[in-house]
């Protein structure tokens, strides 16, 4: 593959952007090699400024639930922009966002729109705290929730792959309030709150955390969560931003039968555009300004664009039966991978939660960050190199998940398979 002006992009973009990127693991750093820079996208294929074509399975990190440039998505922010992109005042997309979330998620009483996972995600502590007079918060070793001080502690995705999971610049007096424990490890948070009592605000967690490869919930480790929290009157705060409206219609919450206090969200409720949401009780989300004394706010937040767009794709997925589809394309995928890595006598674990996915290089379990520590990360790299040569774009590092879309199809993951047929025996 010819990468001759990617890579005249990249001196250029390394001048002007830390890393030449806006945001750290797009700089193939964990893999080795530059990046490709994109000329355009359509349905679940990227074309890089050289021509090469690509099957994508990044997906922009989980938005592109229907594909690129969706028709409805494109028409929906083309229809919208032509009468203003942002007011800085109520309009109404952000009633019909809000109503379409509650009715997906029934958890959610009110919701609040903001323009980031991050924000979200360090909005709906700050709420926890406000709500319970409390200031500890739980997160798990592995689990990122974007980058807000408090929550740079044990964090995963880029902060795991750059080996910066405690960011610098982060005094220890803005997290002393964050405890850690292992993920699927119920045990461990009974300790925490046996050792804290009445001072835990909540635990924060990723469903299915995507942010250290992909690794499920063990059975009873969500609702001991629930359990836990009820009984010590914390609050449970489901961090959906990468598994909201991707692995149910309803979340991981209505996948798992569990109704957290508080939910997050992003990625797929922007259609691509910037966008974050928090939402749960009626009774705790009162406490955020201008109601309570919880402040949060932002220029942006329920802007036309992102609503037309995120409505649009929550309304395609109301529309069709996504999620019946992306199973079926996630069983071929997952099971053509495991006959793959066979053949090639590789050891390989292929975790798969719906249509978000890992491969990890050990034959060993997957189940917390301990364990994907464990595998190989250099023949990962390899992999990575390897199908990007045959036309497949994988999530440049072992600490991120693979995404499906509806945009998929059988052939692309034919193409898939044989592709990795061809790098395993390589690598
Ligand atoms: P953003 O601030 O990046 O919109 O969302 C932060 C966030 C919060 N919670 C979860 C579960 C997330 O996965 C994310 C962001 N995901 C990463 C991908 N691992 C974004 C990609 C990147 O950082 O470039």
């Amino acid at each position: 593959m010819d990468h001759q002006l990617s890579e005249e992009l990249f001196r250029k973009a390394l001048q002007y952007l830390p890393g030449g990127v806006n945001s750290p693991v797009r700089a193939f750093r964990a893999v080795g090699g530059n990046p490709f820079f994109v000329n355009k996208a359509r349905g679940c294929r990227i074309w890089d400024v050289d021509g090469n074509e690509y099957v994508d399975y990044v997906g922009t990190w989980g938005p592109a639930i229907h594909g690129h440039a969706h028709p409805r998505i494109v028409q929906a922010v083309q229809e919208t922009a032509v009468y203003g992109t942002s007011f800085g005042i109520p309009n109404p997309l952000e009633v019909k966002m809000a109503e379409m979330i509650r009715r997906l998620v029934p958890s959610v009483e009110k919701v609040r729109m903001c323009n980031s996972g991050t924000e979200a995600t360090m909005s709906a502590i700050r709420l926890a705290r406000g709500f319970t007079g409390r200031e500890k918060i739980i997160k798990f070793e592995g689990c990122y929730h974007g980058h807000a001080d408090s929550l740079l502690v044990k964090a995963g995705s880029g902060a795991l792959t750059f080996g910066y999971p405690d960011s610098a610049g982060v005094p220890a007096a803005f997290t002393q309030h964050t405890l850690l424990a292992p993920y699927n490890d119920l045990d461990a948070v009974k300790a925490l709150f046996a050792a804290n009592p009445g001072a835990i605000a909540g635990i924060i967690v990723e469903p299915v955390p995507g942010n250290s490869g992909v690794f499920a919930p063990l059975p009873g480790f969500l609702e001991g969560l629930r359990e836990v929290t009820e009984k010590n009157g914390a609050l449970l705060i489901f961090d959906e931003v990468m598994t909201g409206f991707r692995v149910a219609k309803g979340g991981a919450q209505e996948r798992f039968g569990i109704k957290p206090d508080l939910s997050c969200f992003g990625k797929i409720i922007g259609g691509g555009l910037p966008v974050g949401a928090f939402g749960g009780r009626a009774e705790i989300m009162d406490y955020l300004a201008p109601l309570g004394p919880v402040y949060q706010a932002g220029t942006l937040s329920g802007n036309p664009l992102a609503m037309a767009a995120g409505i649009a794709s929550l309304e395609l997925l109301l529309e069709n039966d996504c999620y019946t589809r992306l199973e079926q394309l996630g069983q071929q995928l997952e099971s053509g991978m495991r006959d793959a890595a066979k053949s090639a006598g590789i050891p390989v674990r292929f975790n798969r939660v719906g249509a978000m996915f890992c491969a990890y290089f050990t034959d060993q379990p997957v189940c917390n960050l301990a364990d994907a520590m464990k595998s190989d990360r250099e023949r990962f790299a390899r992999y990575f190199r390897g199908m990007l040569e045959q036309g497949v774009f994988l999530a440049p590092s072992q600490f991120e998940a693979g995404f499906l879309s509806t945009a998929h199809t059988e052939a692309d993951i034919e193409a898939t398979i044989q592709a990795a047929r061809t790098v395993l025996k390589k690598i």
